[in-house]
Protein backbone atom coordinates (compact mmCIF):
# COMPACT_ATOMS: atom_id res chain seq x y z
CA UNK A 1 0.00 0.00 0.00
CA UNK A 2 0.99 3.60 -0.66
CA UNK A 3 -0.37 5.75 1.84
CA UNK A 4 -0.74 9.47 -0.42
CA UNK A 5 -0.08 12.69 1.75
CA UNK A 6 0.29 10.91 4.94
CA UNK A 7 -3.06 11.76 5.90
CA UNK A 8 -3.25 10.49 8.94
CA UNK A 9 0.16 11.32 10.33
CA UNK A 10 0.84 11.88 14.03
CA UNK A 11 -2.37 9.76 14.42
CA UNK A 12 -3.80 8.74 18.29
CA UNK A 13 -6.11 6.82 19.26
CA UNK A 14 -8.56 7.67 22.51
CA UNK A 15 -8.42 5.72 26.03
CA UNK A 16 -11.68 5.49 26.59
CA UNK A 17 -14.08 3.37 25.08
CA UNK A 18 -17.01 4.66 27.41
CA UNK A 19 -18.35 7.38 29.91
CA UNK A 20 -16.03 6.58 32.79
CA UNK A 21 -15.53 7.64 36.49
CA UNK A 22 -12.80 10.08 35.31
CA UNK A 23 -16.24 12.22 33.59
CA UNK A 24 -18.46 12.32 36.68
CA UNK A 25 -21.82 13.30 35.13
CA UNK A 26 -22.25 17.28 35.96
CA UNK A 27 -25.42 19.08 37.48
CA UNK A 28 -23.94 22.54 36.69
CA UNK A 29 -27.21 23.88 34.81
CA UNK A 30 -24.37 26.68 33.36
CA UNK A 31 -22.80 23.91 31.02
CA UNK A 32 -22.67 24.06 27.41
CA UNK A 33 -22.11 22.41 23.80
CA UNK A 34 -19.71 24.27 21.52
CA UNK A 35 -20.01 24.13 17.98
CA UNK A 36 -16.69 23.74 15.85
CA UNK A 37 -16.55 23.67 12.60
CA UNK A 38 -15.79 26.05 9.26
CA UNK A 39 -18.42 26.30 7.12
CA UNK A 40 -21.31 27.87 7.17
CA UNK A 41 -23.60 25.66 9.44
CA UNK A 42 -22.99 26.99 12.22
CA UNK A 43 -25.92 28.96 13.11
CA UNK A 44 -28.08 25.62 11.28
CA UNK A 45 -26.73 23.51 14.20
CA UNK A 46 -27.37 25.74 17.02
CA UNK A 47 -31.03 26.53 16.01
CA UNK A 48 -31.58 22.65 15.37
CA UNK A 49 -30.41 22.22 19.01
CA UNK A 50 -32.18 24.70 20.44
CA UNK A 51 -35.85 23.70 18.79
CA UNK A 52 -35.48 19.96 20.42
CA UNK A 53 -33.94 21.65 23.77
CA UNK A 54 -34.31 25.26 24.14
CA UNK A 55 -32.80 25.06 27.60
CA UNK A 56 -29.37 24.19 26.67
CA UNK A 57 -26.72 26.37 26.09
CA UNK A 58 -25.07 26.51 22.72
CA UNK A 59 -22.40 28.23 21.73
CA UNK A 60 -20.38 28.75 18.53
CA UNK A 61 -16.40 28.61 18.99
CA UNK A 62 -16.09 31.89 17.32
CA UNK A 63 -18.58 33.89 20.23
CA UNK A 64 -17.67 35.15 23.16
CA UNK A 65 -18.20 32.08 25.85
CA UNK A 66 -17.00 31.15 29.17
CA UNK A 67 -14.54 27.74 28.08
CA UNK A 68 -14.52 26.48 31.15
CA UNK A 69 -18.47 25.24 31.23
CA UNK A 70 -17.88 23.31 27.81
CA UNK A 71 -18.62 19.71 28.09
CA UNK A 72 -19.31 18.46 24.60
CA UNK A 73 -17.67 19.79 21.57
CA UNK A 74 -19.72 19.38 18.48
CA UNK A 75 -17.20 19.47 15.68
CA UNK A 76 -16.84 18.74 11.84
CA UNK A 77 -13.49 19.45 10.20
CA UNK A 78 -12.59 21.94 13.45
CA UNK A 79 -9.47 24.00 12.45
CA UNK A 80 -6.66 22.05 14.13
CA UNK A 81 -5.87 23.17 18.10
CA UNK A 82 -8.91 24.79 18.57
CA UNK A 83 -10.43 21.84 21.02
CA UNK A 84 -7.37 22.33 23.34
CA UNK A 85 -8.78 25.41 25.21
CA UNK A 86 -11.58 23.42 26.55
CA UNK A 87 -10.75 22.15 30.03
CA UNK A 88 -13.92 20.70 30.99
CA UNK A 89 -14.93 18.46 27.85
CA UNK A 90 -16.63 15.28 28.34
CA UNK A 91 -16.84 14.25 24.94
CA UNK A 92 -16.55 14.92 21.22
CA UNK A 93 -18.97 14.40 19.28
CA UNK A 94 -18.43 14.22 15.07
CA UNK A 95 -21.45 15.86 13.77
CA UNK A 96 -20.83 13.44 10.88
CA UNK A 97 -20.25 9.57 10.46
CA UNK A 98 -16.34 10.05 9.90
CA UNK A 99 -14.29 10.63 12.88
CA UNK A 100 -10.62 10.80 10.50
CA UNK A 101 -10.04 14.85 11.28
CA UNK A 102 -10.51 14.18 15.10
CA UNK A 103 -7.82 11.75 15.29
CA UNK A 104 -5.37 13.97 12.87
CA UNK A 105 -5.71 17.09 15.14
CA UNK A 106 -2.72 16.42 17.40
CA UNK A 107 -3.86 18.66 20.09
CA UNK A 108 -7.05 16.79 21.00
CA UNK A 109 -7.19 16.20 24.47
CA UNK A 110 -6.74 12.77 25.21
CA UNK A 111 -8.63 10.35 26.84
CA UNK A 112 -11.97 11.94 25.88
CA UNK A 113 -14.47 9.56 24.59
CA UNK A 114 -15.29 10.46 20.68
CA UNK A 115 -18.83 9.61 19.37
CA UNK A 116 -20.22 9.96 15.83
CA UNK A 117 -23.28 10.15 14.14
CA UNK A 118 -25.06 6.27 13.16
CA UNK A 119 -28.38 7.81 11.73
CA UNK A 120 -30.75 6.18 8.62
CA UNK A 121 -31.22 9.26 6.67
CA UNK A 122 -27.74 9.41 6.59
CA UNK A 123 -27.39 5.75 5.36
CA UNK A 124 -30.19 6.10 2.63
CA UNK A 125 -28.78 9.22 1.56
CA UNK A 126 -25.58 7.56 0.88
CA UNK A 127 -27.23 4.75 -1.05
CA UNK A 128 -28.95 6.65 -3.23
CA UNK A 129 -25.83 8.28 -4.07
CA UNK A 130 -23.73 5.34 -5.11
CA UNK A 131 -26.89 3.79 -7.18
CA UNK A 132 -27.26 6.96 -8.81
CA UNK A 133 -23.62 6.74 -9.74
CA UNK A 134 -23.83 3.09 -10.75
CA UNK A 135 -26.67 3.66 -12.88
CA UNK A 136 -25.03 6.68 -14.79
CA UNK A 137 -22.13 4.76 -15.51
CA UNK A 138 -24.32 1.36 -16.66
CA UNK A 139 -26.21 3.40 -18.86
CA UNK A 140 -23.37 5.43 -19.90
CA UNK A 141 -25.40 9.11 -18.93
CA UNK A 142 -21.99 11.13 -18.79
CA UNK A 143 -20.29 10.07 -21.74
CA UNK A 144 -24.29 10.27 -23.59
CA UNK A 145 -23.94 13.92 -22.26
CA UNK A 146 -20.68 14.83 -23.34
CA UNK A 147 -21.81 13.11 -26.88
CA UNK A 148 -24.67 15.53 -26.90
CA UNK A 149 -22.38 18.41 -26.69
CA UNK A 150 -20.24 17.18 -29.57
CA UNK A 151 -23.31 16.49 -31.86
CA UNK A 152 -22.71 12.80 -31.50
CA UNK A 153 -25.39 10.12 -32.17
CA UNK A 154 -23.36 6.84 -30.95
CA UNK A 155 -25.19 4.18 -29.01
CA UNK A 156 -22.91 2.38 -26.89
CA UNK A 157 -22.79 -1.85 -25.30
CA UNK A 158 -26.04 -1.50 -23.64
CA UNK A 159 -25.34 -2.88 -19.77
CA UNK A 160 -28.27 -4.51 -17.77
CA UNK A 161 -28.09 -5.16 -14.03
CA UNK A 162 -27.95 -8.36 -14.31
CA UNK A 163 -24.55 -8.02 -15.78
CA UNK A 164 -22.21 -6.74 -13.22
CA UNK A 165 -21.85 -7.63 -9.46
CA UNK A 166 -21.32 -4.76 -7.45
CA UNK A 167 -18.32 -5.02 -4.50
CA UNK A 168 -18.95 -2.84 -1.11
CA UNK A 169 -15.77 -2.40 1.10
CA UNK A 170 -17.11 -1.68 4.22
CA UNK A 171 -20.15 -3.23 5.40
CA UNK A 172 -20.75 -1.08 8.43
CA UNK A 173 -23.86 1.53 9.05
CA UNK A 174 -23.72 2.90 5.26
CA UNK A 175 -22.41 -0.20 3.43
CA UNK A 176 -25.33 -2.82 5.03
CA UNK A 177 -27.75 -0.71 3.89
CA UNK A 178 -26.32 0.15 0.08
CA UNK A 179 -26.00 -3.90 0.14
CA UNK A 180 -29.86 -3.96 0.75
CA UNK A 181 -30.95 -1.27 -1.82
CA UNK A 182 -28.48 -3.16 -4.55
CA UNK A 183 -30.17 -6.50 -3.27
CA UNK A 184 -33.69 -5.07 -4.36
CA UNK A 185 -32.36 -3.50 -7.04
CA UNK A 186 -31.27 -7.09 -8.41
CA UNK A 187 -27.67 -6.33 -8.68
CA UNK A 188 -25.20 -9.23 -7.33
CA UNK A 189 -24.12 -7.94 -4.34
CA UNK A 190 -21.03 -8.78 -2.25
CA UNK A 191 -19.14 -6.78 0.45
CA UNK A 192 -16.01 -6.98 2.37
CA UNK A 193 -15.52 -5.78 5.99
CA UNK A 194 -13.41 -6.59 9.13
CA UNK A 195 -15.18 -9.16 10.72
CA UNK A 196 -17.65 -11.63 9.73
CA UNK A 197 -21.10 -10.43 8.24
CA UNK A 198 -24.04 -12.31 7.51
CA UNK A 199 -26.63 -10.22 5.38
CA UNK A 200 -29.48 -12.13 3.32
CA UNK A 201 -28.76 -12.20 -0.30
CA UNK A 202 -25.40 -10.65 -0.25
CA UNK A 203 -21.74 -12.39 -0.60
CA UNK A 204 -19.64 -11.42 2.02
CA UNK A 205 -15.89 -11.61 2.27
CA UNK A 206 -13.33 -10.40 5.62
CA UNK A 207 -9.97 -9.54 6.34
CA UNK A 208 -6.98 -9.47 4.69
CA UNK A 209 -7.23 -13.49 3.47
CA UNK A 210 -10.17 -12.71 1.69
CA UNK A 211 -9.70 -9.44 -0.25
CA UNK A 212 -8.80 -11.07 -3.20
CA UNK A 213 -11.45 -12.95 -4.02
CA UNK A 214 -13.04 -10.31 -3.30
CA UNK A 215 -11.67 -7.80 -5.89
CA UNK A 216 -11.02 -10.33 -8.20
CA UNK A 217 -15.04 -10.63 -8.44
CA UNK A 218 -16.14 -6.66 -8.40
CA UNK A 219 -16.84 -5.17 -11.55
CA UNK A 220 -18.11 -2.06 -9.34
CA UNK A 221 -16.09 -1.35 -6.76
CA UNK A 222 -17.90 0.48 -3.87
CA UNK A 223 -15.36 2.02 -1.18
CA UNK A 224 -17.25 3.02 2.43
CA UNK A 225 -14.41 2.13 4.52
CA UNK A 226 -13.99 4.85 7.63
CA UNK A 227 -10.48 6.43 7.13
CA UNK A 228 -7.88 4.65 9.45
CA UNK A 229 -4.12 3.81 9.16
CA UNK A 230 -5.29 0.20 7.61
CA UNK A 231 -7.35 2.12 5.04
CA UNK A 232 -5.21 5.04 3.99
CA UNK A 233 -3.97 4.76 0.33
CA UNK A 234 -6.32 1.36 0.48
CA UNK A 235 -7.47 2.51 -3.57
CA UNK A 236 -3.83 2.14 -4.84
CA UNK A 237 -2.76 -0.13 -7.77
CA UNK A 238 -2.09 -3.02 -6.19
CA UNK A 239 -5.83 -2.79 -5.68
CA UNK A 240 -6.70 -1.83 -9.19
CA UNK A 241 -4.78 -4.36 -11.18
CA UNK A 242 -6.70 -7.32 -9.04
CA UNK A 243 -9.78 -5.86 -10.22
CA UNK A 244 -11.67 -7.54 -12.83
CA UNK A 245 -10.49 -5.43 -16.39
CA UNK A 246 -13.27 -2.44 -17.16
CA UNK A 247 -14.00 -2.03 -13.75
CA UNK A 248 -15.22 0.92 -12.38
CA UNK A 249 -14.96 2.04 -8.51
CA UNK A 250 -16.86 4.86 -6.73
CA UNK A 251 -15.03 6.00 -3.57
CA UNK A 252 -17.82 8.11 -1.60
CA UNK A 253 -15.91 7.28 1.73
CA UNK A 254 -12.75 9.50 1.97
CA UNK A 255 -10.09 11.05 -0.38
CA UNK A 256 -7.39 9.70 2.01
CA UNK A 257 -8.18 6.10 0.96
CA UNK A 258 -7.77 6.75 -2.71
CA UNK A 259 -4.11 6.69 -4.36
CA UNK A 260 -4.95 9.35 -7.05
CA UNK A 261 -1.68 9.26 -9.54
CA UNK A 262 -2.74 5.36 -9.37
CA UNK A 263 -6.29 5.75 -9.94
CA UNK A 264 -5.32 7.95 -13.46
CA UNK A 265 -2.80 5.39 -14.49
CA UNK A 266 -5.16 2.69 -14.59
CA UNK A 267 -7.94 4.66 -16.32
CA UNK A 268 -5.71 5.95 -19.08
CA UNK A 269 -4.65 1.93 -19.58
CA UNK A 270 -7.89 1.11 -19.69
CA UNK A 271 -7.79 -1.63 -16.86
CA UNK A 272 -10.22 0.78 -14.69
CA UNK A 273 -13.14 2.13 -17.08
CA UNK A 274 -14.02 4.79 -14.97
CA UNK A 275 -14.88 6.19 -11.55
CA UNK A 276 -17.27 8.50 -9.48
CA UNK A 277 -15.33 10.27 -6.54
CA UNK A 278 -17.18 12.30 -3.88
CA UNK A 279 -14.21 12.80 -1.68
CA UNK A 280 -10.68 14.05 -1.98
CA UNK A 281 -7.32 14.49 -0.63
CA UNK A 282 -7.57 17.93 -0.65
CA UNK A 283 -10.97 19.67 -0.30
CA UNK A 284 -11.89 21.63 -2.49
CA UNK A 285 -10.19 19.44 -4.97
CA UNK A 286 -7.21 21.89 -6.30
CA UNK A 287 -8.27 23.44 -9.94
CA UNK A 288 -4.74 21.74 -10.76
CA UNK A 289 -5.19 18.37 -9.95
CA UNK A 290 -5.03 16.25 -13.02
CA UNK A 291 -8.83 15.11 -12.01
CA UNK A 292 -10.56 17.64 -13.74
CA UNK A 293 -9.21 17.10 -17.37
CA UNK A 294 -10.18 13.46 -17.06
CA UNK A 295 -13.55 12.37 -18.94
CA UNK A 296 -13.77 8.92 -17.30
CA UNK A 297 -13.89 10.62 -13.59
CA UNK A 298 -17.26 12.17 -12.36
CA UNK A 299 -17.15 14.01 -9.27
CA UNK A 300 -18.85 15.52 -6.78
CA UNK A 301 -17.74 17.65 -3.83
CA UNK A 302 -18.17 15.59 -1.11
CA UNK A 303 -21.83 15.76 -1.28
CA UNK A 304 -22.61 12.15 -1.33
CA UNK A 305 -24.51 12.02 1.95
CA UNK A 306 -24.95 15.12 4.67
CA UNK A 307 -26.01 15.25 7.87
CA UNK A 308 -29.41 16.55 8.28
CA UNK A 309 -29.60 18.78 11.68
CA UNK A 310 -33.18 17.44 12.40
CA UNK A 311 -32.31 13.77 11.80
CA UNK A 312 -29.61 13.95 14.01
CA UNK A 313 -29.74 16.37 16.48
CA UNK A 314 -31.92 13.97 18.77
CA UNK A 315 -28.74 11.33 18.66
CA UNK A 316 -26.38 14.60 20.00
CA UNK A 317 -28.93 15.43 22.71
CA UNK A 318 -29.73 11.98 23.62
CA UNK A 319 -26.47 11.29 24.39
CA UNK A 320 -25.85 14.72 25.94
CA UNK A 321 -28.61 13.77 28.24
CA UNK A 322 -26.36 10.16 28.78
CA UNK A 323 -24.14 12.11 29.76
CA UNK A 324 -25.36 13.96 32.63
CA UNK A 325 -26.78 11.18 33.82
CA UNK A 326 -23.89 9.17 33.59
CA UNK A 327 -24.49 6.47 30.99
CA UNK A 328 -22.74 4.82 28.54
CA UNK A 329 -22.76 7.21 25.42
CA UNK A 330 -24.26 5.64 21.98
CA UNK A 331 -22.17 5.46 18.91
CA UNK A 332 -18.98 5.73 20.58
CA UNK A 333 -15.69 5.23 17.80
CA UNK A 334 -13.65 1.99 19.02
CA UNK A 335 -10.09 2.96 20.76
CA UNK A 336 -8.97 -0.51 19.29
CA UNK A 337 -10.30 -0.31 15.71
CA UNK A 338 -10.17 3.38 15.26
CA UNK A 339 -13.46 4.19 13.68
P1 LIG B 1 -18.92 2.02 10.03
O1 LIG B 1 -17.89 2.20 11.08
O2 LIG B 1 -20.32 1.76 10.44
O3 LIG B 1 -18.49 0.86 9.04
C1 LIG B 1 -17.19 0.68 8.61
C2 LIG B 1 -17.06 -0.66 7.90
O4 LIG B 1 -15.73 -0.75 7.37
C3 LIG B 1 -17.26 -1.84 8.84
O5 LIG B 1 -17.97 -2.86 8.19
C4 LIG B 1 -15.83 -2.31 9.12
O6 LIG B 1 -15.72 -3.69 9.40
C5 LIG B 1 -15.16 -1.99 7.82
N1 LIG B 1 -13.72 -1.83 7.97
C6 LIG B 1 -13.06 -0.91 8.69
N2 LIG B 1 -11.73 -1.08 8.60
C7 LIG B 1 -11.56 -2.15 7.79
C8 LIG B 1 -10.41 -2.85 7.32
N3 LIG B 1 -9.16 -2.46 7.65
N4 LIG B 1 -10.59 -3.90 6.52
C9 LIG B 1 -11.83 -4.31 6.19
N5 LIG B 1 -12.97 -3.70 6.60
C10 LIG B 1 -12.82 -2.64 7.40
O7 LIG B 1 -18.84 3.34 9.13
P2 LIG B 1 -20.01 3.99 8.27
O8 LIG B 1 -20.58 2.96 7.39
O9 LIG B 1 -20.93 4.75 9.15
O10 LIG B 1 -19.20 5.09 7.43
C11 LIG B 1 -18.10 4.73 6.61
C12 LIG B 1 -17.35 5.97 6.17
O11 LIG B 1 -18.08 6.66 5.17
C13 LIG B 1 -17.16 7.06 7.24
O12 LIG B 1 -16.06 6.74 8.08
C14 LIG B 1 -16.90 8.29 6.42
O13 LIG B 1 -15.52 8.45 6.20
C15 LIG B 1 -17.60 8.00 5.09
N6 LIG B 1 -18.73 8.90 4.86
C16 LIG B 1 -18.72 9.70 3.74
C17 LIG B 1 -19.77 10.54 3.50
C18 LIG B 1 -19.80 11.39 2.26
O14 LIG B 1 -20.67 12.26 2.14
N7 LIG B 1 -18.93 11.18 1.32
C19 LIG B 1 -20.93 10.63 4.39
C20 LIG B 1 -20.86 9.74 5.50
C21 LIG B 1 -19.79 8.91 5.73
P3 LIG B 1 -16.39 -4.32 10.73
O15 LIG B 1 -17.88 -4.18 10.53
O16 LIG B 1 -15.96 -5.71 10.72
O17 LIG B 1 -15.88 -3.51 11.88
C1 LIG C 1 -19.48 12.09 7.17
C2 LIG C 1 -19.32 12.86 5.95
O1 LIG C 1 -18.53 11.43 7.59
O2 LIG C 1 -20.19 13.69 5.65
O3 LIG C 1 -20.58 12.13 7.74
O4 LIG C 1 -18.37 12.68 5.21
Amino acid sequence: MAPQGGVLKGIRYFGLTFFTNNHQPTTNSNMSIVIIRQDDKIELWKKAIKSVDPGIKVFSYLEPHNKEEVEVALVWKHPKGTLSPYPNLKYIASSGAGVDFIFEDETTPEKLPITRVVDTMLASDMSEYVIAAIFSYLKHLNIYKTDQFHRIWKPRPYHRISDFTVGIMGLGALGTVLAKDLIRFGFKTQGWANSQKELQGVKTFHGKNEFDVFLSTSQILVCLLPLTVETTGILNATLFHRLPKGAYVINAARGGHLVDLDLIEYIESGHISGATLDVFHEEPLPTSHPFWESEKINMTPHYASVSDTDSVVPQILANYRRMKKGQPLLNLVSEIKGY
